[in-house]
């Protein structure tokens, strides 16, 4: 028996004809934006990377079956949905069995890309390690899965709520390339920079698709990490988030927030702390990095 997947009508016609796809996560809709900013926003996404020339599939478990790609009434009901499940790769599988309803992280929706044959996948920021990483031990799964499933993943960085460095650090030694598009600096998701250089870059998508595609030739395993700086006019400077990032974690340890509540009660703070800016800011980026996505996943069918 294979896995219980469900695709979505112009998905099945995009791979029936080998046209390039985009994968979406789904934990952005249901964990890291308040209703309804989150269902506009993930459909505007969609609508960024059919322009760009590709087709959208934004991945979510429902009542036990992978989604590749959503019906408008899906979506809405997932923007809305209580009790939804927050899956990476250790509860992937216990959600399907159980029949239940869970949003894929950048872990989980790299494994269902790459099992649907989706080779770029975009999304707003991967987790990494948490500041204090050394007491909690809390590092994002989305590092290690980068280290084993080979799909491109798009993001404007790592969240920068993270400890930027011990992220870069690890990602070295899982053999993760990092590439931050058109700047020599490592982007810090609502800012352009973080004060850290990039391991490599690159200046366009093709490259990108090329590098993609000669990990596949030496069998590497693993993917890409495409860092793409958020656009100039939407960004919020560094100087200005530090603070609200600082005051939004000193919250989160007073309230003892531990495992997978730390990344949504952070993200939910900053909202507030910033009136609503890091919200806009964080639409952009997607829409940016679904934009590049599209251009990478048209590159490597060109390629291939
Ligand atoms: N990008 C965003 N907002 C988010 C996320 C990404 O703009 O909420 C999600 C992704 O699903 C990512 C998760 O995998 O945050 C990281 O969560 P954690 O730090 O708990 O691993």
């Amino acid at each position: 028996m294979t896995a219980p997947f469900v695709f979505a009508p112009e998905v099945e016609t995009a791979r029936r004809n080998g046209a390039p796809v985009v994968a979406l996560e789904s934990t952005i809709i249901t964990h890291g934006m308040p209703w309804p900013q989150n269902v506009e926003a993930a459909a505007k996404v969609e609508q960024v990377v059919r322009d760009a020339g590709a087709v959208p599939a934004t991945i979510a478990i429902m009542d036990g079956r992978i989604h590749i790609g959503l019906t408008d009434a899906e979506l809405q009901a997932l923007g809305q949905a209580q009790d939804v499940m927050k899956l990476s790769r250790a509860d992937l599988a216990a959600c399907l069995a159980m029949g239940r309803t869970g949003a894929t992280t950048v872990a989980a929706t790299m494994i269902c890309a790459h099992l649907a044959g989706i080779a770029v996948f975009a999304t707003g920021g991967i987790g990494g390690v948490h500041r204090g990483a050394e007491h909690s031990f809390d590092i994002s799964a989305d590092l290690r899965e980068l280290s084993e499933t080979p799909v491109s993943v798009v993001a404007a960085g790592a969240k920068a709520i993270l400890d930027l460095p011990k992220t870069l650090e690890v990602l070295e030694t899982l053999g993760v390339p990092v590439i931050t598009l058109g700047q020599d600096e490592f982007p810090a998701f609502w800012s352009r920079s973080s004060g850290l250089p990039s391991p490599l870059r690159m200046n366009d998508a093709a490259e990108i698709a090329a590098a993609h595609l000669m990990r596949g030739r030496l069998g590497l395993p693993g993917g890409q990490l495409i860092a793409n700086p958020i656009p100039a006019g939407a960004e919020i400077a560094r100087d200005v988030m530090i603070p609200v990032i600082e005051q939004a974690l000193a919250e989160a340890e007073e309230q003892r927030i531990a495992a997978k509540g730390v990344t949504p009660f952070l993200l939910q703070r900053i909202f507030e702390l910033t009136e609503g800016r890091s919200l806009v800011a964080n639409i952009a980026l997607v829409e940016n990095n679904a934009r590049l996505a599209a251009q990478i996943a048209a590159q490597i069918a060109v390629q291939a």
